[in-house]
């Protein structure tokens, strides 16, 4: 379809107008919003990266894509979430960890478990292990812990410690995620499981609770 070529450039492109224009659009026409998603936003925004290693891409572009994808995101929300479950079956913490300003992704498991009924306290991006602690005095039944850089995946580990340490750990579940995390990875610092993906994490959410 034209709109979802559309919204593909767009987002290489950094042009935000065209990604709103083109995900309304394909909405109107009748494309489900999760294959909008999966098919078109997601793998533009592993082109820009592609680019960027390539190194025809830099930063300036870097973050007009990032920009461009989250409003076509925003503009999906509704469908993505009302697709769900109605009742709130558990409450997640769900973050960025330290050091890393990355949240498309964060944000896209956030509204995949807010689809399967869960309630999300959203900690952010660049959010030290304590405030993971923090957020989880509160009350939680799961942490999603989210790193997209290989130089701060090490701070999972720190949040897990943290968590450990505060005498939370028994009663809380702990997910990982985000593109350099592996099952490996996650097995290693001790956590509960790790999803690849927004629609698997909020599978697995269910899973360690039971559901
Ligand atoms: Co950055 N960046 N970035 N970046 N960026 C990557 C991650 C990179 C792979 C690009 C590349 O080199 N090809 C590379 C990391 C290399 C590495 O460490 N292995 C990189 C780099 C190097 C950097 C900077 C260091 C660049 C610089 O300054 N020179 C810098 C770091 C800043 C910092 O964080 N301190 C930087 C900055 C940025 C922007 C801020 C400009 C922007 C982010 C904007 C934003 O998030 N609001 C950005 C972007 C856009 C990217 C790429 C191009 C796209 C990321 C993205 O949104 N993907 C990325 C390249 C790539 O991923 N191919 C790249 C789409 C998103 C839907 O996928 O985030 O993987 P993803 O999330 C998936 C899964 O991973 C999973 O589900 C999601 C949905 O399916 N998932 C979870 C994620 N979290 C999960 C948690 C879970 C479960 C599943 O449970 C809790």
């Amino acid at each position: 379809m034209k709109l979802m070529e559309d919204a593909f450039r767009g987002i290489l492109n950094g042009d935000l107008e065209r990604v709103e224009s083109a995900v309304r659009g394909a909405l109107k026409a009748g494309a489900p919003a999760q294959q909008l998603l999966n098919e078109t936003l997601i793998p533009a925004m592993a082109e820009v990266g592609r680019l960027f290693e390539e190194q025809e891409y830099f930063l300036p572009e870097l973050i007009v894509a990032g920009k461009a994808m989250q409003a076509g995101v925003a503009i999906l929300r509704p469908e993505l979430i009302s697709s769900g479950a109605v009742a709130t079956i558990g409450k997640v913490i769900l973050g960025t960890v330290e050091g890393d300003l990355h949240d498309i992704g964060k944000n896209l498991v956030g509204m995949m478990l807010e689809g399967a009924g869960f309630e999300v306290v959203d900690v952010g991006i660049d959010a030290r292990a304590s405030t993971f602690v923090a957020a989880a005095r509160q009350g939680g039944d799961l942490i999603g812990i989210s790193a997209l850089l290989t130089s701060t995946m090490s701070k999972m580990a720190d949040v897990i410690d943290a968590v450990t340490e505060a005498g939370l750990r028994a009663q809380l579940k702990i997910m990982v995620g985000g593109a350099p995390v592996t099952q490996g990875y996650a097995d290693r610092i001790g956590a509960d499981g790790y999803a690849p993906d927004a629609s698997s994490a909020a599978r697995l959410a269910k899973e360690l609770l039971n559901l």
